[in-house]
């Protein structure tokens, strides 16, 4: 399956990522085994509000970076549109153009009924389309939850969308997002208001970022009349061109990577010898009984399952 993922066959490709994904037997001998041939790829984060034309940007940009002679893989985390199939007939009609077209591979990922923290499967699946030779992958997640912030956040470049007339717009914009994004998109600008979201994303800007050369820049799209798509692009070109030059992993991308699958597994190895055991239920009955304490009985079970270090250190 990786011989053949690498070898640019999409079916092999979809199927390592199920693989991997459902954290099938092996899984993490596949990311393992591909992790040094890995880092060339450029991530771009899309994030904003739901229904903020997220989708069609990606849509047009991802068709425009193929033109250029870019290979492209998409993963769009949780969608409700269009990817999903739930839109309306006009999105999807979009959406097939460049689902057809051969350098775009698309995937979606649902945040519900994922093993293990959706930011390090979302990781994994960058990884994989990396390895299989895609020059860029961009993921598209709703900027409503810590996880999808996250899973963002793991991206080498960050690209937020407002837009005007969804309420109160730019006060919507999750405290965190604000921090990480690379820059701002107003989209929709054929309708009113677009240059007032533009000018209070960039006073807001103004007054949190301390030197001129960090604020990142605000700039206001269509992806309906293509107005400002030139320019989108022209800043995601000089990016990519950064990126490729760069290093292929960043430290602090690694360090936040070993955390992440470092708490997975110890939350996976500590339900796996409580529910095991099944002692948690007289510590329970100790607690409801008035004799113990969660607290007490928590430090406990932590104290005898130091079994975990001796275990780890086995593996
Ligand atoms: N007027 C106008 N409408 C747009 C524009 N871009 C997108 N839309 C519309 O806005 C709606 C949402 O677009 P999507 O691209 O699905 O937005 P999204 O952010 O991906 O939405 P979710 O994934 O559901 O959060 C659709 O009805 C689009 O047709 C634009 O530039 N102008
Ligand atoms: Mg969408």
């Amino acid at each position: 399956m990786v011989e053949a993922a690498k070898g640019n066959s999409e079916r092999a490709l979809a199927k390592l990522i199920s693989h991997v994904e459902d954290r099938k037997n092996g899984w993490k001998d596949v990311m393992r085994a591909i992790y040094a041939e890995t880092g060339r790829t450029c991530v771009i984060g899309v994030t904003g509000s739901p229904g903020a034309g997220k989708s069609s940007l990606v849509g047009e940009f991802a068709k425009r970076l193929a033109d250029m002679g870019y290979t492209i893989g998409i993963i769009a985390v949780d969608p409700s549109s269009p990817f999903s199939g739930g839109a309306v007939l006009g999105d999807r009609i979009r959406m097939r153009d460049i689902s057809t077209c051969e350098s775009i591979f698309i995937r979606s990922m649902a945040t519900r009924g994922m093993l293990g923290g959706l930011c390090q499967a979302a990781r994994d699946v960058v990884r994989i389309m990396d390895f299989a030779g895609r020059d860029i992958v961009i993921i598209e997640t709703v900027g409503v939850g810590q996880d999808e912030i996250e899973v963002v956040s793991a991206s080498d470049y960050v690209v937020l969308v407002t837009y005007p007339g969804g309420g109160d717009s730019v006060q919507a914009i999750k405290a965190g997002v604000m921090e990480i994004a690379d820059l701002f998109v107003v989209n929709k600008c054929d309708r009113d208001g677009a240059d007032v979201i533009v000018s209070e994303i960039s006073a807001m800007l103004d007054l949190s970022t301390e030197t001129a050369e960090d604020v990142p820049p605000v700039i206001k799209v269509s992806a309906f009349t293509k107005e400002g798509i030139d320019k989108f692009m022209d800043i995601l070109s000089e990016f990519i061109q950064k990126k490729k030059k760069g290093p292929h992993h960043q430290k602090e991308h690694v360090r936040q990577e070993v955390m992440s699958i470092l708490e997975t597994d110890m939350v996976n190895l500590i339900k796996e010898r409580i529910s095991g055991n099944g002692n948690m239920e007289k510590e329970l009955e100790l607690i409801l009984s008035g004799k113990s304490d969660p607290y007490s009985v928590a430090d406990e079970l932590i104290n005898r399952f130091s079994v975990i270090e001796n275990s780890l250190k086995k593996q």
